[in-house]
């Protein structure tokens, strides 16, 4: 638990660090309304979010993925970035080298003016033509249900990572890149149970990195990290700056 004076040496090791990466979860979005996935409300008509989040349940019923993912570009289309959002843009203009890994696509790191950003499992507002392959922008909402590709009249599906899926290699070797060579690493608002993104904070710690979590509870990554910053993310990390 962060006392002021772990908070004051964490606000220390950040102005003073050459290099900080920050890994964020759904946590960091939970106080812009958007949901979590494992809390309570990241439920949608009792499914949960590895039943639909998979190659397999889209080929099978690509309505329901459709309908579930049109819910939550509704839900997401009114929220704005939080303070924890902000804090992290103007820690970004502050560092020397800053990197932004983020598990959420919700997209709310970008409004926000992220630019050093990896969305390692997509954005929500890009679709992908299961035929051709084309990737484009998309804000319909809702998004007519079945999309059709507009060069090839193929199936669109999101741009996102599915469970079962691999990440795109460019993001695995610059996040890989960013955290081997980081002297302070913010874990933000995750639950550290999803591969490989739960595997980073121990590449980092190895790599020498002093780790910090900002979380309202414990996870898996807690015992490793050199502190925990108990609370909501939005109350929190502007503390950082
Ligand atoms: C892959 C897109 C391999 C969907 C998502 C064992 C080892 C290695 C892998 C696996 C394994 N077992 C299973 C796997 C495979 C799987 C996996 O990890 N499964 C889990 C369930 C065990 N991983 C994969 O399939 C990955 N791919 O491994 O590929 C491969 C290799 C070659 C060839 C083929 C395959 C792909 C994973 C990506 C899946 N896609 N999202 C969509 O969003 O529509 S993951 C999904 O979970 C979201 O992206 C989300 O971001 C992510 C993680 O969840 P969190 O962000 O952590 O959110 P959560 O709700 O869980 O936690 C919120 C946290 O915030 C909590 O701790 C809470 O306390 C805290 N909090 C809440 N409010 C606040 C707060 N904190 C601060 N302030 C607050 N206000
Ligand atoms: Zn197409």
């Amino acid at each position: 638990m962060a006392g002021s004076a772990e908070l004051q040496d964490l606000r220390a090791r950040l102005a003073r660090a050459q290099s900080v990466v920050v890994l964020t979860g759904a946590g960091i979005s939970a106080d812009s309304g958007v949901h979590t996935f494992r809390g309570a409300d990241g439920l949608w008509r009792n499914f949960r979010a590895e039943d639909l989040a998979t190659p397999e349940a889209f080929a099978r019923d690509p309505r329901l993925v459709w309908e579930w993912y049109n819910w939550r570009r509704e839900l997401i289309a009114t929220t704005r970035p939080n303070p924890a959002h902000h804090a992290l843009v103007e820690m970004e203009r502050r560092a020397q080298r800053f990197w932004l890994i983020t598990q959420n696509v919700d997209g709310l790191h970008r409004d926000a003016g992220s630019e050093t950003l990896s969305e390692i499992h997509g954005n929500i507002w890009m679709v992908r033509c299961t035929g051709c392959g084309q990737i484009s922008e998309n804000r319909q909402v809702p998004i007519p249900i079945l999309p059709s590709c507009s060069a090839c009249q193929g199936l669109l599906r999101p741009h996102i990572v599915w469970f079962g899926e691999s990440l795109a290699q460019r993001d695995l070797d610059q996040s890989d890149a960013a955290l081997e060579s980081c002297e302070v690493m913010l874990i933000i608002g995750t639950s550290g149970v999803v591969y490989p993104a739960a595997s980073f904070a121990p590449v980092a710690k190895q790599a020498g990195a002093f780790v910090a979590e900002v979380n309202l509870d414990p996870t898996p990554n807690s015992d490793l990290v050199d502190v925990t910053i108990r609370g909501r993310a939005s109350d929190t990390v502007p503390l950082l700056l």
